[in-house]
């Protein structure tokens, strides 16, 4: 048997073994079964069970290269960055992120909470389900991992070593091609238009130089604006639901960045739900709960936000007059811009959202793209524009109008 101490990529009886050896959770003669779970871009992830006992645990494990391409070779580091921030993030955010039972710098590997009886966000989205408390449990989450960790709050020498401490390289560099870049420039030819808006894409989002250019400004802003340790991939796929419980997941592209990384990127895949539920004619009540979500996630953000300043803020000058608002109204901006990124960089690079990509009717789906494209668009040109919840979803009906649907 293996002892662990050299690295290597385990297979599912391995990874049994591995936890016999490695934690003392499970009794040293249970009968375990394992199963690799991992559906997302880079790891591998593995279930283990006691039966027995019901006893379970998750093992997630960093390959040096991306699950889904050798193209990105990555530092397995990753799965570091992964383990201390959700262990942080646990502090400042309880109970919204799995308990992580061990980290193992040698098999880069990362023990923590199963969380099966959740659901990813996006799949339960895409079959309808509503999450009652979705939006209060991300706009908390985001306040407290977001404003507790920038220099308004934080003693400044400390903040700057949590700088140091998540320097993240080679995660920032895929975001920076990926989000900011390729779907601009298909300089790496690897983007995968749906064909049937190809066209189209090429001429409004390749082919349109305001648009190229304050996406230009955005991805300098992304690479220097080091004011909070972003989660940095809060996807519908980054998120687990049940009815009444919320958990974030999988911060591994976590580093010092604009707050508005992330609730742009919890706005971006909540209107993927929502341009899939328009074109397929979803339920009513369905619609309404998300639409309800979008505009709490805003709204609850800001009204978290100015409240945990009041609380929480210690720097001298950032307790000058109005310079609250000043500061959230620029966290919106950001949040508009990256709204906008993320759905142009589903729609127009290389990753994809099963949301849009599982609507099976051509033109449905090439109605949903536009619809996101195009308030893409509007959210990026005129960042400075949306302040509120309404605001921000008066966008996305209003383009699903001009696209003539429903
Ligand atoms: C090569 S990784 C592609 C995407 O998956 C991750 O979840 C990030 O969103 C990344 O951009
Ligand atoms: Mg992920």
């Amino acid at each position: 048997m293996a002892d662990f101490n050299t690295y290597f990529l385990m297979n599912a009886d391995e990874v049994t073994s591995y936890v016999k050896v490695k934690t003392d959770i499970f009794d040293k003669d249970a009968e375990l079964s394992c199963t690799e779970i991992g559906d997302g871009n880079l790891n591998y992830v593995f279930r283990v069970i006691d039966e027995q006992s019901g006893k379970s645990l998750i093992v997630k494990q960093a390959g040096d290269t991306a699950r889904i391409s050798d193209e990105f070779k990555l530092s397995t580091n990753r799965i570091k960055i992964e383990s201390n921030v959700l262990k942080l993030e646990g502090e400042l955010a309880p109970g919204l992120v799995p308990d992580v039972y061990l980290f193992d710098g040698v098999m880069n590997c990362c023990v923590m909470e199963d969380l099966s009886d959740h659901t990813i966000l996006r799949t339960a989205l895409n079959e309808g389900r509503i999450f009652p408390r979705l939006a209060d449990d991300l706009t908390t989450f985001m306040v407290n991992t977001l404003l507790l960790t920038s220099d308004v709050v934080m003693e400044h020498k400390a903040k700057k070593a949590l700088v140091q401490d998540y320097i993240n390289p080679e995660l920032c560099e895929i975001s920076e091609d990926l989000v900011y870049s390729e779907p601009f420039t298909d300089h790496n030819n690897r983007n995968d238009l749906f064909p049937a808006n190809k066209e189209w894409i090429e001429e409004n989002i390749y082919g349109d130089a305001k648009l190229r250019f304050e996406a230009a400004k955005l991805k300098f802003a992304f690479m220097t604006n080091a004011q909070a340790l972003v989660h940095g991939d809060l996807h519908s796929g980054s998120v687990f639901v049940k009815e009444d419980s919320t958990k974030v997941i999988d911060p591994e592209f976590a580093f010092y960045g604009p707050m508005g990384y992330d609730v742009g990127n919890v706005i971006a895949n909540l209107m993927f739900a929502w341009s899939r539920a328009h074109v397929t004619h979803a339920d009513e009540k369905y619609v309404s709960w998300l639409e309800e979500t979008i505009k709490d996630t805003v709204n609850l953000f800001a009204e978290k936000f100015l409240a945990s300043w009041k609380e929480n803020v210690t720097d001298i000058m950032a307790k000058e007059q109005d310079f609250d608002r000043w500061y959230l109204d620029s966290v919106l901006q950001d949040t508009a811009s990256v709204t906008g990124m993320e759905m142009i960089r589903r729609i127009a690079g290389l990753a994809k959202v099963k949301d849009l990509t599982t609507i099976a009717d051509e033109e449905q789906r090439v109605m949903a793209e536009r619809i996101c494209l195009s308030a893409a668009k509007q959210f990026i040109l005129e960042s400075d524009s949306y302040k509120t919840g309404e605001q921000f979803l008066k966008v996305l009906k209003d383009s699903a109008s001009s696209h003539n649907m429903r």
